[in-house]
């Protein structure tokens, strides 16, 4: 029987409001076959887990961790602030301020504790991110974002076929 695989990346978000968010970063990492986990943890409803989480990632194999959340978002950095590993934030749109205050409060950490803040909602970009940070030592993983980008380029190109032109 295979054992499943350990997982690389820790996909964590402040409540299940947020998956529809960080779903996507979940879909790049199976896209790119980094297998990954993920959980409901609260910088403020659960800040025991938090941080219990953040002291263990590593031993237990994780290599990144990518927190969404909204509101006042503290969950990133709390988890930065317990953990060795890179930890890449995502700001969810979750009320009237449209993600401002999540983006805020992701993003402006004090010196000595970063956490790399993708756009609001930018699910798609944190596990992007993640994958290129394992890539930086598995050449296996270069070579697939190198096609992920070359299929980007692709797709950029061919919008071309549909622009309107001058009679
Ligand atoms: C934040 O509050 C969560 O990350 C979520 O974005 C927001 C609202 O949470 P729920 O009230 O939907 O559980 O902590």
């Amino acid at each position: 029987m295979t054992q499943p695989a350990v997982p690389l990346v820790g996909i964590i978000m402040g409540s299940d409001s947020d998956l529809p968010v960080m779903k996507a970063a979940a879909d790049i990492c199976g896209r790119f076959g980094v297998p990954w986990e993920m959980r409901v943890m609260s910088a403020h409803r659960t800040p025991d887990d938090a941080a219990e989480y953040a002291r263990t990632a590593y031993q237990r194999g994780l290599r990144v961790l990518i927190a969404g959340a909204g509101a006042a978002a503290h969950l990133a950095g709390a988890l930065a602030a317990n953990s060795p590993l890179p930890v890449i934030g995502v700001p969810v749109n979750a009320t009237p301020l449209n993600g401002m205050d999540a983006l805020l409060a992701t993003v402006q950490m004090p010196s000595g504790i970063p956490v790399a803040t993708v756009a609001v909602g930018g699910g798609t970009n944190a596990g992007l991110l993640a994958v290129q940070m394992l890539a930086t030592g598995r050449p296996d993983l270069i070579e697939k974002l190198l096609a992920y980008k070359a299929d980007l380029a692709s797709a950029a190109r061919a919008k071309n076929a549909n622009m309107p032109r001058m009679e």
